[in-house]
């Protein structure tokens, strides 16, 4: 049998994590790809999708507030470690579907996945060497082009703290229109049209930071190119399957003759 891909959705809070862990189990089940999601929010409400593997059933963030006497915050940073502490019996949940993605549906804080050494065990425990991030980048903040190197920052420091083979989308791609969106991801492809729109930004200390930002990260954007996703029409989610298969398989397909 065939080991199972691990598939970490992370991104800013609101950008899309959930439609998207929803979106890509339906595409799957479509194209007869056996996938299973995984919710690891203990805070989360209101699903868009019924988990197969739940945090919930082992932790819950309201529990830990009454217990603990803490604000949804710190209930939170709380939750992180004790996720970390129950990845043991999730990941028995997991295998015993014997699926081919795992899709996991990363708590709404990044910061907690990200900065915390709990993103990092939670990853070691259940599989080291066949996971992959999937990043991404909320529509509203990828807009301007300083908003869009913040993003493109933001995704590096992911990238620099985790450590593994990670996929940038652009999310809720259906909000653009059509020369919006291919102007964003011109940007992704070709530093030099960033730079130009950076430098046609009023000119303020902000700009001058922008031009720093992006010499500084540029030598790193070819390894991260973006492309739109969207739960309208499954749109970008055969590239996202793509290049997790280029990743894992060498560039194999795995569907189904
Ligand atoms: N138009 C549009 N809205 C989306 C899309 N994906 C998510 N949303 C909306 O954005 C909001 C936040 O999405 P959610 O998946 O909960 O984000 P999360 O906090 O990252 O898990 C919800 O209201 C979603 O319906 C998309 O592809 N298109
Ligand atoms: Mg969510």
């Amino acid at each position: 049998m065939k080991q199972e891909i691990f598939l970490y959705l992370i991104g800013t809070a609101g950008s899309g994590k959930s439609t998207l862990a929803h979106t890509f189990k339906q595409w799957t089940n479509v194209h007869g790809i056996d996938s299973v999601v995984v919710n690891l929010d203990p805070g989360a409400e209101n699903l868009p999708y019924s988990p197969d593997v739940d945090i919930r059933d082992w932790i819950s963030l309201k529990e830990i507030m009454n217990d603990h006497g803490l604000g949804p915050n710190g209930a939170q940073v709380a939750c992180a470690d004790l996720i970390a502490m129950n990845m043991d019996d999730v990941k028995k949940s997991i295998q015993s579907f014997k699926t081919d993605f795992v899709v996991l549906d990363a708590p709404g804080q990044l910061e907690l996945f990200v900065f915390r050494e709990s993103g990092r065990l939670i990853m070691q425990t259940l599989q080291p060497n066949r996971s992959v991030i999937g990043y991404l980048i909320d529509h509203v903040l990828a807009r301007t082009p300083s908003g869009f190197i913040t993003q493109l920052l933001l995704s590096l420091t992911a990238q620099y703290r985790i450590g593994i083979p990670q996929i940038n989308m652009l999310s809720k791609a259906d909000m653009f229109t059509e020369s919006e969106l291919d102007e964003i991801i011109s940007w992704s492809k070709d530093s030099g049209l960033l730079e130009t729109a950076v430098s046609n930004q009023k000119a303020t200390v902000y700009r001058e930071m922008s031009e720093g930002i992006l010499r500084l990260i540029e030598g790193f954007l070819h390894h991260s190119s973006i492309f739109p996703v969207s739960k309208e029409e499954y749109l970008g989610i055969d590239d996202l399957y793509t290049n997790i298969q280029f990743i894992y398989e060498g560039g194999e397909d795995a569907l189904p003759d």
